[in-house]
């Protein structure tokens, strides 16, 4: 008989710790917010997260690049087609609109076999070992367990057509004792956790003198299910244990237990953005937080985690002291996409071209001096400063809707690099107007969609507007880029408390307020709206501040254009903050009038 000859081969060194009871008797804290939950982001939503360089960012939502807007240089790949790429790019472009074609190999394609993957000794098949043959390898061979973690696991499973990904990393199966097989020579495999094919990771074998525990799976099915209670629902539709989400993990296989936290469990990192990283991933030299503070006050953890080798946070620390010989046998695709990803074009907006240092002065603000708000302009209406602006790039400036109307036009002056229009500078340059789009849900009464976009004339015979002195804001395209409490600079002509007229730009630091229909009951609409302020109403932007910037800097000193002056119940009162149109929430609405490469920063 041959369960006779069976041994269970004890694959787990100690138990594995993926049950679905919390490591502590402690009650679980909640670290999942749940109303963003509701929006279902996953990989692919760009307010969250960077979309690959093979896509782009539309509409919230990350969708394939033409293989023709892949960046030309790079080497030459192969595909399951039989194909050959001209780049990685160009083969997961061509994937993304056709997935069942995938990677084969580094280089062209020989005649050497294809890539392959499959499972033995599993009851079914959606488990087993995991075997696989390499493209220039003859033998099918073993994984080693200490190599496999979540990442590698659901590649596998994406790879064998389960699109869930993983179940179980740690299951045990039996393996016929009279096989002799030689588990001192195992591959160990290396994924991001994004690729489709295991062939995209990288292998290296490693000989011991120990015998190695072989890495086993069990992917993910809609039948065996976790029980509905204590389990967390993916996007895609998986269930996986509760205290699984936010642990900076990608459990789910769409990373769709990872972006709505407020806080991570275990050895993971917080983006500002309330998305859970793995802390290998921090001082990696890649920026995977949209706020791209994991890649800020590195100098001492950088050498560290730019190294291959780190210990994996689900590994519980194993560390091979016994390796005889590793020989590096397929480098992987991940600094292939970290160099195209290096060849996208960039957007400058946000940088000032010269940053003297300020003499540090809207109400209670200080005077700025010639270069500190390059984006900020003046609208001038007949004889006087009305409002405000901030240049975004090209022709185009952004201000209130409530601060224009479409048959004044021809009234309209745009002066940039003002500083005193009493006693105008000599940088100050002044345009007239083209166009006005008001944005078609501006409601007066309510001073909802307060938005509104003016283009600049273009001197006769010039083919662009030539702003030598103005600089643009960024236009921000992810609503999570800055936080309540964040501190941001509000700018202007506008009066000052006392209603005194100002006539040189004035300048001050204001906190951005979450929870601000408190303030103004019924009055206030969260998606469209910001308030900001001080705790003591000193700062605020007043009469003549309006189509303004208030603007914010981010970690790494960029500028992005964070709210328009809108409304607000008199000036410096602090019950009454100031509101501010949310421009995040209106990037497409921007985009679309003005053109998506003039403000896409992230993949035109
Ligand atoms: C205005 O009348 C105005 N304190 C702008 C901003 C604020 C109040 C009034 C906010 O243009």
């Amino acid at each position: 008989m041959k369960l006779a000859h069976l041994i269970l081969l004890l694959l787990d060194l100690h138990l594995s710790s993926s049950g679905h009871t919390p490591a502590s008797g402690l009650p679980q804290e909640d670290l999942v917010e749940q109303k963003c939950l509701l929006q279902k982001y996953t990989h692919l939503s760009c307010d969250k997260v960077f979309c690959q360089p093979w896509q782009k960012c539309i509409d919230g939502t990350c969708v394939c690049k033409l293989p023709y807007q892949c960046p030309k240089n790079g080497t030459p790949v192969c595909a399951t087609d039989g194909r050959n790429y001209p780049t990685y790019c160009h083969q997961k472009s061509f994937e993304c609109l056709h997935p069942e074609i995938k990677f084969s190999n580094n280089g062209t394609c020989t005649d050497q076999g294809k890539f392959n993957v499959s499972l033995i000794y599993g009851s079914t098949d959606t488990e087993g070992i995991v075997q696989v043959k390499l493209v220039d390898q003859n033998e099918k061979m073993f994984i080693c367990k200490n190599s496999w973690s979540v990442a590698e696991a659901n590649v596998a499973c994406f790879d064998l057509g389960f699109p869930l990904g993983v179940r179980d990393t740690q299951a045990r199966f039996n393996i016929p004792v009279n096989l002799h097989i030689n588990t001192t020579e195992c591959l160990h495999v290396r994924c991001r956790g994004i690729e489709t094919t295991l062939a995209e990771c990288t292998f290296t074998r490693r000989r011991t003198k120990t015998p190695h525990g072989l890495a086993g799976v069990v992917c993910y099915t809609q039948d065996a299910d976790f029980p509905t209670s204590q389990s967390f629902q993916c996007v895609n539709g998986k269930r996986i244990p509760q205290e699984k989400a936010c642990n900076g993990i990608n459990d789910c296989g769409d990373q769709s237990d990872e972006l709505c936290c407020t806080g991570c469990r275990g050895k993971a990192f917080i983006c500002k953005s309330g998305v859970c990283i793995p802390n290998q991933y921090r001082c990696n030299g890649e920026v995977d937080c949209i706020t791209g503070e994991d890649e800020s006050n590195c100098k001492e953890d950088r050498q560290h985690n730019i190294h291959e080798g780190v210990a994996r946070p689900d590994q519980g620390g194993e560390t091979e002291m016994e390796t005889e010989e590793t020989e590096m046998l397929t480098p992987g695709m991940d600094t292939e996409r970290k160099r195209i990803k290096s060849l996208l074009p960039k957007l400058s907006c946000g940088v000032k071209r010269n940053t003297h240092t300020r003499r540090k002065r809207v109400v209670g603000g200080q005077p700025a001096e010639v270069g500190d708000y390059p984006w900020q302009v003046a609208i001038k209406d007949g004889q006087r400063i009305t409002c405000g602006g901030i240049y975004i790039g090209g022709c185009w400036i952004l201000t209130a809707a409530h601060c224009v109307r479409r048959s004044k036009l021809h009234h309209y002056q745009i002066w940039t690099a003002l500083l005193d229009w009493l006693k105008p500078n000599s940088e100050l340059a002044i345009q007239a107007v083209n166009r006005i789009i008001i944005h078609e849900n501006y409601n007066g009464a309510t001073y909802q969609n307060d938005i509104a976009l003016i283009e600049m004339k273009k001197r006769p015979g010039k083919k662009e507007c030539e702003l030598s002195r103005s600089v643009p804001a960024c236009v921000p395209w992810s609503p999570y880029l800055f936080q309540p409490n964040d501190t941001c600079i509000i700018s202007g002509w506008g009066r000052e408390k006392d209603n005194q007229r100002v006539y040189s730009l004035r300048w001050g630091e204001v906190n951005l307020i979450g929870n601000c229909s408190q303030f103004y009951p019924g009055r206030y609409y969260e998606k469209e709206m910001q308030c900001a302020g001080t705790s003591d109403g000193s700062i605020d932007a007043c009469k003549g501040d309006s189509g303004g910037p208030l603007v914010c800097n981010d970690i790494n000193n960029v500028t992005y254009i964070w709210g328009i002056v809108s409304w607000g119940e008199n000036c410096g009162k602090p019950e009454f903050p100031g509101v501010y149109t949310r421009v995040a929430n209106y990037f497409d609405w921007i985009s679309y009038h003005v053109g998506r490469s003039l403000v896409s920063q992230h993949n035109v």
